[in-house]
């Protein structure tokens, strides 16, 4: 990756106006966490070519090797939570409509964070909230695409369920116009969610969710249930059927930087 390329030829308005390339970094959100505290602007960004703590939601690691594209974009929307949390659907569609649009690969989304290519992971969003007082400050969206490497960069436990552009294309992409592209689209979408609000948002992210209609296993903070995936509602929440019957619904959950490091 370039770092004098990034932000060449990028039509943005307010994304990637200020951009922070590293080599190497623990983490894209932690990093930019701590700018957005000291005040960064909306739309900065952190970009690295290797994260050596990249993190995924509660406390889960996130594998980031060379060759991948690790970045997060500071949000300052004025919205109340339970709407910001539906930041990750945005962020979601955007990396589903740019990589078919750009590679023809067939990439589905998963609720709530997830980009799939044939079940396994190509893309994982994460999305850290920080608020006072129920009013957000700011969110921090990362994005991570394994991109130009190949299955023998994961770890073992991963190899499964992981996959990478190079992977599924049997090339290598560029990953400057990649981010450009991503940042575009990223930017393109939050401005329509702002302005017209989720359900347009949902209604196509919808388009590529795979799961819907069944039969899946969800993970929450405090059990594991199955059933039949029913809907993504309009705050974002799965609608599952379970064995009996019961419908019960999911929520997307978030943390505010200081819950994060509480719950580690
Ligand atoms: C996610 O969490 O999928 C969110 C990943 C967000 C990564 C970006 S990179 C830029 C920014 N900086 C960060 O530190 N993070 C963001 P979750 O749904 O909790 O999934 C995590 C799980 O995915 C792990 O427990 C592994 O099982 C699996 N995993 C880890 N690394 C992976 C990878 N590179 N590709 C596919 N799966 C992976």
């Amino acid at each position: 990756m370039n770092a004098d390329r990034l932000q060449e030829g990028l039509r943005t308005k307010l994304f990637g106006r200020i951009i922070l390339f590293l080599r190497e970094v623990g983490s894209t959100n932690d990093l930019a966490k701590e700018l957005a505290a000291y005040g960064a602007v909306e739309g900065t960004v952190v970009v690295a070519e290797t994260q050596t703590a990249g993190r995924g939601r509660l406390g889960r690691g996130w594998a980031s090797p060379k060759g991948g594209l690790w970045f997060s974009v500071v949000l300052r929307p004025e919205l109340k939570p339970a709407e910001a949390v539906k930041l990750v659907f945005v962020a979601g569609l955007a990396v589903v409509e740019v990589l078919r649009e750009l590679y023809g690969v067939r990439v589905e989304t998963k609720w709530p964070n997830d980009v799939l290519v044939k079940g396994r992971k190509v893309c994982g969003i994460l999305s850290e909230m920080n608020t006072t007082d129920g009013k957000v400050n700011f969110v921090v969206l990362g994005i991570g695409v394994n991109a130009n490497f190949l299955e023998n960069a994961f770890p073992e436990e991963l190899k499964a369920n992981a996959t990478s552009l190079e992977s599924e294309l049997g090339r290598k992409v560029k990953l400057d116009a990649l981010f450009r592209t991503l940042l575009e689209r990223l930017e393109n979408l939050y401005e329509l969610f702002i302005r017209e609000g989720f359900n347009l948002i949902l209604e196509e992210w919808k388009k590529y969710a795979g799961f819907l209609g069944c039969q899946v296993e969800v993970t929450s903070l405090t059990e594991k249930m199955s059933g039949l995936a029913l809907d993504v509602d309009q705050e974002g929440a799965l609608v599952l059927r379970l064995e009996g019957g019961t419908i019960t619904r999911f929520f997307v959950g978030y943390f505010s930087a200081s819950e994060v490091k509480d719950n580690r």
